[in-house]
């Protein structure tokens, strides 16, 4: 195999995560997706600003969850578990499965009826996974997946695994070097909160700098990685309105949202996420699901870019904070579009314009071209 072919990010940044020499990597080649920047719709909406789509999309299950998860499975089976646990709105539920599969060992996945995206249980059910629908939301499922890895031999790969958020660092690490420093403002959707932190982990250690946003090292590290940025970006995070407990800042019972990804309303890493936006001197906004729908329209229009509604909430996020001036003129931003849009097929044909159907005759269409030409 040629040296420079691409084998995931645990081969890629060995030296700046917890893996010895010995550890058997479980990979799928996750990381290394496009740093996309955006060409139209700055110019349509008249920003004065430089913006950036980290598509993780592309990872291989389609989510940035696999960052995390090659992490959680490799240590899994280097600490010789035979089973694997979480809870999910989907994504995670994908990566698990997908990872487990790699890895021959079982998965157990735990999601709320009827509220998680189509293509994300397809995922899950091909992968062998045991999918275990529960009469709750995921939070419910946060619960008792906590309660039955203490008993049973299963390992808990929720983020709650502090590996989870070491793997999910290393985006930190690809837009440092793409980018030759930091951006300005980061920006992402906030669901359980373990991106958020694990973004700060990343550029506080591409920075050389200490944060509080880690569980691994619980703000003690003293990082003596290499040093690859100048400077740690402003972090913002977007929650939907019906599921905003960092714009409540209380838990929230009950939460709705179109963004299926992030219906979460009791995020495990509260504590790391408010360290994160304090120490970015960051905030957090909420967007309704009529700004979420409508910016994951836009973008898919006006870039070719298809991302699930969580992701697209950035953008909905973007046009909101950019009009109140809430990003210093001349910005670069970067935004994670943390999942692809093909994860929830349901949600894009409900927006879109229903296909014409029309006879197979030239005349019919034809005459359906001219219309549109
Ligand atoms: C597309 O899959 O929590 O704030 O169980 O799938 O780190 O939770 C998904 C979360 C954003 C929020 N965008 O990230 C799960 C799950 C997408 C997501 C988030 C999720 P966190």
């Amino acid at each position: 195999m040629n040296d420079h072919h691409y084998t995931g990010l645990i081969e890629k940044y060995r030296d700046r995560l917890p893996v010895a020499e010995s550890t058997k990597v479980i990979s799928l080649n996750e990381g290394n997706t496009p740093l996309i920047e955006l060409r139209n719709l700055p110019v349509k909406l008249g920003w004065n600003h430089q913006i950036f789509c980290k598509f993780e999309g592309l990872n291989p299950t389609g989510s940035f969850k696999d960052r995390g998860m090659t992490m959680a499975v490799t240590k899994a089976v280097e600490s010789g578990a035979k089973a694997i646990i979480c809870a999910s709105t989907g994504n995670t539920s994908a990566a698990a499965a997908a990872y487990a599969a790699r890895a021959g060992i079982k998965s157990f996945v735990l999601i709320p009826e009827g509220k998680i995206a189509l293509g994300k249980l397809s995922q899950a059910m091909m992968h062998g996974a045991t999918v275990i629908q529960i009469r709750g939301n995921f939070d419910d499922g946060m619960r008792l997946v906590q309660e039955l890895s203490s008993t049973m031999p299963l390992n808990l790969v929720n983020s709650i695994n502090p590996y989870r958020l070491q793997g999910q660092k290393t985006i930190a690490f690809e837009v440092v070097e793409a980018l030759g420093d930091a951006p300005d403002y980061h920006v992402m959707p906030v669901g359980n909160a373990g991106n958020i932190s694990a973004h700060w982990i990343g550029y506080s250690e591409a920075a050389g700098r200490q944060c509080g946003s880690c569980n691994l090292c619980n703000g003690e590290c003293a990082f003596k990685g290499v040093v690859i940025s100048t400077k740690r970006p402003t972090l913002v995070g977007y929650q939907a309105s019906g599921a905003a407990p960092f714009l409540r800042n209380e838990m929230v019972d009950s939460p709705e949202t179109v963004a299926t990804a992030i219906r979460i309303g009791h995020p495990v890493s509260w504590d790391l996420a408010w360290a994160a936006q304090k120490e970015s001197a960051g905030w957090f906004e909420e967007c309704t699901d009529e700004e979420i729908l409508h910016a994951q329209k836009v973008l898919a229009e006006s870039e070719g870019i298809f991302c699930e509604p969580a992701s697209a909430i950035t953008v909905a996020g973007l046009i909101k904070d950019i009009e109140r001036n809430r990003y210093k003129s001349g910005s670069r931003i970067v935004c994670t579009l943390t999942g692809h849009g093909l994860k929830d097929p349901d949600t894009a044909i409900s927006q879109s314009e229903a296909p014409v159907v029309v006879e197979a005759t030239r005349d019919e269409i034809g005459a359906i071209i001219e219309r549109h030409l």
